[in-house]
């Protein structure tokens, strides 16, 4: 496209942001209300799941700057829980207790934007949620047996993990891109450095999967472009990671308008097994502990693609053949050709370098770009099973779907409002389901009962299994899900109960066995909890009492020996701001120093059964 097109876009664009920032949208306005009664009514029954069933999909779906992980099921939308991963949680403990405690590393918030499940062979393998942090540079596994955050890793020489979290065909790598470039080893550099001293870096983590322990292999440094929402490739390109770029200005100031300037930016295609190749033989530096390589130093791992103005995500379509970059401030969407691409590279088609980095040619890796009229703020793509692509338009509020393999527009359906991811069902394997979308709204406006000034998000449930979308339900969300994926209910198998293991530290299984020990001024409680009682001491005159000095540190390490699904135990000491749970068959310990002299009820703060009002006791700590 020519220049002129881009500016005749831009200021339509422009006019219609403002006419969509501040038109009323009100009912009446909406496209689909006049429904006849017997499709609401269809629609009724296609969400309602009677007693005694299930959904047949888990929905995970990001808690945004709660850090949380929200869990839904579908096709009901109804909220399942809250998994908390970044942030404490005073409801399950989560932070309190020792080991959550020391996993958060004190930190008292997150910004969780793209959960990214595990995958063998380019399919969810339900065993494993990938979580990114972009406030505090954290990646987080949620263990899919438990629904527990398993491991947390601060990543260093980040700002920001923005653009994951994604995964390799097998789960090799957890790839967290920056979105903010920051001088390399946590460095003071004035901005007036920033082309020569900021840097933008991919973190590439693995995962343990059964020690459940986060490592990371290597770092990529890359020039101090912004990267949003990337892809790994599938297939014949799984070797391959995509992300698009913006601010290849180098703005350091009013991005709005700097980092909007060109009428190109870049799609980045990365090598990531020629990089780890790399590593493991030692190349590059090690900074922060990091290894940190330069692809530019590693030949034919890093190309660059021209790509229409500012795009936002790319995705990877399921036959891994081609990478779709969405355009954000250009209105379309560019389908690339990872063959084509190949084939650029082996003939050197490079039309300049850019930072070091070789620029294939556009014309010769494109493959067809697709402009629906009127759709504006493309951002996210989702697929189905036939072939066809699902466009969230952030500005004219709604999915478009299309073939990605003919460029025909099929269909187009509003959405309430201004979708920025929408989740297919298995959206992001190499097999989506082709039933259903959920449209991840971050404008709720008039759709639910007011709550005041803020109102939460709204996700939108869209029937796809047919050749014209339907719209059947709207569903409240608490900010604010970025990105979602659909995993069928199958695939995921939790525990009932934690095993009962007689020698995990800490665990004592019979209640004979309660027991306080002191070390100087350290005081360890070896209790259990049952249904509904405490025991801390089976000895003592009251074993459901423990007395303290003021100033000495206290270890309550207590074990749920309720083998019993959802008997869950609580575990609250009123007036000292503390509370933790231990789920059945678990052990958990609850660290504190008794700084306050006095006499301190302990409850069970979770309802376990008819005497659950009963299961009490006392801390008491002398003066
Ligand atoms: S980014 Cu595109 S709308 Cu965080 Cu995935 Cu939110
Ligand atoms: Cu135990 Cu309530």
């Amino acid at each position: 496209m020519k220049k002129w097109i881009y500016s005749i876009v831009g200021i339509l664009f422009g006019l219609l942001v403002s006419i969509l920032l501040f038109a009323d949208l009100t009912p009446g306005n909406k496209g689909n209300n006049e429904e006849s009664s017997s499709a609401n009514k269809s629609n009724a029954e296609k969400v309602y799941v009677p007693y005694g069933k299930k959904d047949d999909y888990y929905m995970f779906a990001s808690g945004g700057h709660s850090g949380q992980l929200f869990v839904y099921g579908l096709p009901s939308m109804r909220k399942i829980r809250t998994v908390p991963v970044f942030t404490p949680d005073p409801a399950t403990g989560y932070g309190f207790d020792k080991d959550t405690k020391k996993m958060l590393g004190g930190y008292t918030w997150g910004d969780f934007h793209h959960p990214a499940n595990s995958e063998t062979k380019g399919d969810y393998d339900g065993k494993f949620l990938f979580a990114n942090d972009v406030g505090n540079n954290r990646v987080a596994a949620v263990d899919l047996k438990t629904f527990h955050t398993a491991d947390i890793m601060k990543l260093p020489n980040m700002g920001g993990p923005h653009a994951g979290v994604f995964v390799t065909e097998n789960t090799e790598y957890i790839a967290l891109p920056t979105r903010f470039a920051r001088p390399i080893g946590d460095k003071y550099a004035s901005l007036d450095k920033y082309k020569e001293e900021y840097k933008g870096v991919v973190s590439m983590a693995k995962f343990d999967q059964k020690k459940k322990k986060f490592s990371l292999d290597y770092q990529m440094v890359l020039p101090p472009w912004s990267y949003d929402l990337s892809d790994a490739g599938k297939k014949s390109s799984s070797d391959w990671i995509v992300m698009t770029t913006y601010n290849t200005e180098f703005a350091t100031t009013n991005l709005e308008i700097n980092a909007s300037q060109k009428d190109r930016d870049y799609v980045v295609m990365i090598n990531w097994k020629k990089l780890a190749q790399a590593a493991k033989e030692g190349k590059g530096t090690v900074v922060n502990g990091a290894r940190m390589i330069d692809p530019r130093d590693v030949k034919g791992s890093i190309y660059a693609i021209p790509v229409a103005k500012s795009p936002h995500g790319v995705d990877v379509t399921p036959d891994g053949k081609y990478f779709v970059a969405a355009g954000k401030l250009a209105p379309i969407m560019t389908v690339f050709s990872f063959e084509k691409a190949f084939h650029a590279m082996e003939k050197n088609d490079v039309i300049k370098e850019e930072f070091g980095i070789p620029v294939l040619k556009y014309e010769s890796v494109m493959e067809r770009e697709v402009d629906p009229p009127g759709a504006l703020g493309p951002l996210h793509t989702q697929f189905d099973d036939k072939g066809n692509a699902y466009n969230t338009m952030f500005i004219s509020s709604e999915i478009v779907k299309w073939n990605y393999k003919t460029g025909k527009v099929i269909d187009r359906t509003p959405t309430y409002y201004s979708p920025g991811h929408a989740s297919a069902a298995e959206g992001d394997t190499v097999k989506p389901d082709g039933k259903w979308i959920v449209a991840l709204n971050k404008l709720a406006k008039d759709n639910f009962l007011s709550v005041g000034p803020s109102h939460p998000e709204s996700m939108d449930l869209i029937d796809i299994s047919g050749n014209k979308m339907k719209h059947v339900m709207t569903a409240p969300v608490d900010p604010e899900p970025h990105y979602a994926q659909i995993v069928k209910a199958d695939k995921i198998k939790p525990i009932n109960v934690y095993e009962k293991d007689e020698k995990r530290p800490f665990s004592i299984w019979s209640k004979k066995d309660a027991h306080i020990e002191r070390k100087g001024n350290e005081v360890h409680v070896y209790g259990i909890a049952m249904r509904s009682k405490y025991v801390f001491d089976a000895k003592a005159k009251r074993p459901d009492e423990v007395t303290v000095n003021k100033g000495d540190k206290v270890f309550f390490h207590i074990t749920n020996i309720d083998l019993d699904e959802d008997i869950t135990h609580g575990f609250g000491i009123n007036d000292y701001d503390l509370n933790f749970e231990v789920q059945p068959g678990q052990t958990n310990t609850l660290e504190f120093v008794a700084d306050k002299e006095g006499t301190f009820p302990i409850y069970c703060t979770n309802f376990c059964s008819a005497l659950h009002q009963e299961m009490s006791g006392y801390l008491l700590v002398k003066p």
